[in-house]
């Protein structure tokens, strides 16, 4: 696949929803220039939520991670551009909002290790693991039909149109 076609999936969270801040997120990934190529308002079952958090089962913090997780709707979002997985990771900032630097969104909006905000995936194998478990196939548009395509040529020089 071209690499301007990466993706990755962006949870933003109960917190995140409810105080409002989904708009103001979503942005913030669409001024850098990716494409939103998957978009949903939901509520979280629980075997979801343990299937998602899965490599956190055996940790102390798993049985409210989970709670929290399902205790309000979530925005998911699937977004796509040239190296988006590590992109975003660095525009979310560190998992806690107390450590989180200015300027990420994380360090912008979360005062807290739990209800920080937002999840997304940390490498190429778990974003295609949980944009399965989170989009049906044909809840995503195909490779390089997502948002943003009037403004591809600006965002991408044409050696990085070839990738
Ligand atoms: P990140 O979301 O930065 O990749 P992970 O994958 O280490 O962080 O943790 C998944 C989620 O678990 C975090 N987003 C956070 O909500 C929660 N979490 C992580 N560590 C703790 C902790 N020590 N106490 C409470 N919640 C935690």
């Amino acid at each position: 696949m071209s690499k301007l076609h990466e993706r990755t999936l962006v949870i933003v969270k109960p917190d995140g929803v409810a105080r409002g801040l989904a708009g103001e997120i979503l942005a913030r990934f669409e001024r850098k220039g990716m494409s939103v190529v998957g978009l949903k308002l939901m509520r979280v079952n629980e075997a979801t939520a343990k299937q998602h958090y899965a490599e956190h089962k055996e940790k102390p913090f798993f049985g409210s991670l989970v709670s929290f997780i399902t205790g309000g709707p979530v925005v998911v979002l699937a977004l796509e551009g040239q190296g988006v997985i590590e992109v975003v990771r660095g525009l979310v900032g560190p998992t806690s909002g107390l450590k989180a630097p200015g300027g990420t969104i994380r360090g912008d909006y979360a005062l807290s290790m739990q209800n920080n905000l937002i999840h997304a995936s940390d490498s190429l194998e778990s974003a295609a693991r949980e944009l399965e478990l989170w989009f049906k196939s044909e809840e995503l548009v195909s490779p390089g039909q997502g948002s943003g395509s009037a403004i591809r040529p600006w965002v991408y020089s044409a050696e990085d149109q070839k990738k």
